[in-house]
């Protein structure tokens, strides 16, 4: 590409070559120059590993709020996370997830106990299953007063 120098173009000139330079250096992104800004997350993130038959949660103790779980399939079939609980009504992550991806699900969860597990048939039973229960805060006492499964 070759940029013609007119006398009386001079400022045409200098854009171009400014286009040039952003071009150059913009990696072919052709947005405008607004940064790249995270979306604002919409709940604590909680990482649930999904394997072959097996969900796995990054935290073990919650605080009543919002969580954003995302889902990640490390096992080599077709899984997804459903939730259920007080307030909580079957969310699960849109459609499957295939091995290798990720899909996030975000619910408010209060007082009280919620389960979850892969929709995917059978795999509940194979053991995609788990149970949380929301602390108030308090770290996980095993022999809690009142408590059990
Ligand atoms: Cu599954």
């Amino acid at each position: 590409m070759s940029i013609r120098l007119h006398p009386h173009s001079f400022a045409a000139s200098v854009l171009a070559l400014g286009a040039v330079a952003v071009v150059a250096t913009g990696c072919g992104s052709s947005a405008p120059s607004s940064p790249a800004t995270p979306p604002p997350a919409a709940g604590t993130a909680v990482k649930a590993t999904l394997t072959d038959y097996r969900i796995t949660l990054s935290q073990a103790t919650f605080a009543p709020g919002t969580y954003t779980f995302t889902a990640v399939n490390a096992g080599s079939t077709p899984h997804a996370l459903e939730i259920n609980g007080p307030g909580v009504a079957d969310q699960r992550t849109p459609g499957t997830i295939a091995p290798g991806q990720s899909s996030a699900v975000t619910v408010t969860l209060g007082p009280g106990s919620y389960e979850m597990w892969c929709p995917v048939d059978g795999h509940k039973d194979l053991g995609m299953d788990l149970t949380v229960m929301t602390t108030g805060g308090q770290p996980t006492a095993p022999s809690a007063p009142g408590g059990g499964y």
